[in-house]
């Protein structure tokens, strides 16, 4: 198995999380988007030219970071079980997924964007998408209070999705002012699979910060 992507893109580190979940081998093939040979190269062998792409042993090419887990939480038996056996939790687990991806993750994504727009940064925009992924970490602080993980008692695909998100969050907002949110970020940064893929972040920003990586 091949795994195209880039430690600095969110949805990628979900899936990371998820492989090192699993204890799943596989090829690290890291793509630099925002270098255009790199890029071209990579549109070439798939046009969409989005990260994370997953090349399976048969060489079914699998994008889609919820369908890419899906697939190596089905492939392999090993590691965490990431979509619960139990039916009514299984599709718990993917609205809490979904969720995140496009109530947390896409809204983040704009708002580091304006944050970082050279020029005059569009305020009413700002404090909007600041009200939207507040109501959404009161949600996330509610629902924290009856599981230790956020769907059930162990980890699941749910997250996966969210350890990424509060990692960016965490830089804007106050994740320590929710009780619950909190005790679960806590958590989240003792587990193996998110400390390494910590580490991977880490260092691809030291790369950026002194030059040595393009700004993906
Ligand atoms: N829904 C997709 C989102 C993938 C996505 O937007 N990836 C970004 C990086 S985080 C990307 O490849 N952007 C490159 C581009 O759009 O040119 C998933 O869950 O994998």
């Amino acid at each position: 198995m091949e795994l195209f992507y880039h430690p600095l893109s969110r949805y990628s580190q979900k899936v990371l999380i998820a492989l090192y979940e699993k204890q799943a081998n596989f090829y690290p093939r890291v793509i630099e988007l925002s270098d255009p040979l790199s890029r071209r190269e990579f549109c070439d062998f798939y046009p969409p030219g989005k990260l994370p792409l997953l090349k399976s042993k048969a060489g079914e090419l699998i994008p889609e970071s919820s369908i890419i887990i899906e697939f190596i939480d089905s492939e392999f038996s090993t590691g965490t079980r990431l979509i619960p056996h139990d039916k009514a939790l299984a599709l718990e687990t993917r609205l809490q997924d979904r969720l995140i991806d496009n109530d947390f993750s896409n809204i983040l994504f704009e708002l580091e964007h304006q944050k970082t727009e050279d020029g005059e940064q569009n305020q009413i925009l700002i404090r909007q998408l600041e009200k939207d992924i507040g109501q959404f970490l009161d949600y996330l602080d509610n629902k924290l209070e009856k599981h230790h993980w956020l769907c059930a008692e162990s980890l699941t695909l749910a997250d996966c999705a969210l350890f990424p998100c509060l990692y960016c969050a965490q830089n804007y907002f106050q994740l320590f002012s929710y009780d619950n949110l909190n005790r679960y970020w806590h958590q989240a940064q003792l587990r193996g699979s998110f400390i390494q893929v910590k580490e991977e972040i880490e260092l691809a920003m030291g790369d950026v910060l002194s030059g040595r990586r393009p700004i993906p």
